[in-house]
């Protein structure tokens, strides 16, 4: 819905929509800055779009204005997010907009960042470029609820994830896929869209899961790893070991001894040592902090059954997907059961059931 103040037609909610959809398609592969798409019309004709760099910068509306072959004389930029009048890492996107000669800019949301908030308006209309705000402002406000949450919290937005067999296991011996294809490119999709993923030290014991985007062509975006570890336990031989490159493995521990901490540097992982409490578990909130510092904004937790549910008791989570599948595992042979589901339904109480097509599996998103 637009504001009171600035109208906008039914054609401009189309170029603001299509801004959004640049925006998502790059949510969690912009480093610490926020992912914005900008679109760039000219006589109701798209000549430009633009989407934030991979890790940040150059910004979306710079890569608008350079993309364009068209003269931008008399133009119309869509940006999804207040345009920066800051010099941080680049230049102020409102300083090329003005060199540009863009002749009017429509953005949907006021920036939280107070290098930026709601000082745009005034740089603009001040070099005689026309700005209007507030196009599609409560559905893109949603879209940006992480970026609001990283930069008020100091902290990664957290999504969890967990499977179950329609007998609510986790693990059976003799079954170990739970979900089908089609609820797995959902897995997949929220892999691309974190930056980082956490299991515990179990579960890459049980599993040996490689934690990577499978969509095609898409693994180079793939999140960094993150292993909760205190005496550093978990099998060399994992495919997390065989898979370690530059910066994308991070292992917390507390306990562990010198030679498996040089063993660790050895393979180039990264290890931080963190505050474990009497009942041996990570303080959760400096974990989730130390990642915040080293640049995690948005965070998918695929824990195991103990790991989730001291998160889900401990409201960790921001959002939580339930996959379940129909599918009955075997109980006469070793398992395990997902003993979080009461406190899930009870904390996490509103409850989306996703609409895709996920086959006979069922996708439901928890909220507090
Ligand atoms: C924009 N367009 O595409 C993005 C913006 O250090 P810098 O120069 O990269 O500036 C970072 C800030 O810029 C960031 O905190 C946020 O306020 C804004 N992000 N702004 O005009 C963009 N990603
Ligand atoms: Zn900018």
């Amino acid at each position: 819905m637009s504001t009171k103040k600035d109208k906008f037609s039914i054609i401009d909610e189309v170029f603001m929509e299509l801004a959004l959809d640049l925006a998502k398609a790059r949510k969690g592969l912009t480093g610490t800055n926020p992912s914005v798409g900008s679109v760039i019309v000219k006589n109701e004709k798209v000549i430009s779009i633009g989407q934030t760099s991979f890790n940040g910068g150059p910004h979306a509306e710079l890569n608008a204005i350079k993309n364009c072959v068209d003269n931008l004389s008399g133009s119309k930029m869509y940006v999804t997010l207040e345009p920066c009048s800051h010099y941080g890492k680049t230049p102020p996107c409102t300083t090329a907009i003005i060199n540009s000669k863009i002749s009017e800019v429509i953005y949907s949301i006021n920036d939280i960042d107070k290098r930026v908030r709601a000082k745009t308006k005034k740089i603009l209309a001040s070099s005689h470029v026309k700005v209007k705000s507030g196009l599609l402002k409560n559905k893109i406000k949603k879209f940006y609820e992480s970026y609001f949450y990283n930069r008020k919290k100091k902290l990664p937005f957290v999504t969890g994830k967990i499977a179950i067999s329609k007998n609510n296991l986790i693990y059976s011996k003799n079954n170990k896929k739970i979900t089908n294809k089609l609820s797995d490119k959902l897995t997949h999709y929220l892999r691309y869209r974190n930056d980082s993923i956490m299991i515990s030290y179990k579960t890459l014991n049980i599993d040996n899961p490689k934690l990577d985007c499978r969509i095609k062509k898409m693994k180079k975006f793939s999140p960094i790893r993150i292993i909760l570890d205190n005496k550093l336990q978990s099998n060399e031989k994992n495919y997390i070991f065989n898979s370690v490159k530059q910066n994308n493995t991070i292992f917390f521990f507390n306990e562990a001894n010198n030679s498996k901490i040089s063993r660790f540097k050895k393979r180039k992982i990264n290890l931080i040592k963190s505050n474990i409490d009497k009942y041996k578990k990570f303080d959760i909130k400096k974990v989730l902090k130390c990642l915040f510092n080293v640049g995690c904004r948005n965070l998918l937790i695929e824990g195991g059954d103990d790991l989730t549910n001291h998160l889900i008791k401990k409201k960790i989570f921001n959002e939580f997907y339930l996959f379940k599948s129909q599918k009955k595992f075997s109980k006469l042979v070793k398992y395990k059961k997902f003993n979080g589901l009461k406190l899930l339904n009870q904390i996490y109480k509103n409850k989306i059931k996703l609409k895709s097509n996920f086959g006979k599996d069922t996708v439901i998103l928890h909220r507090i």
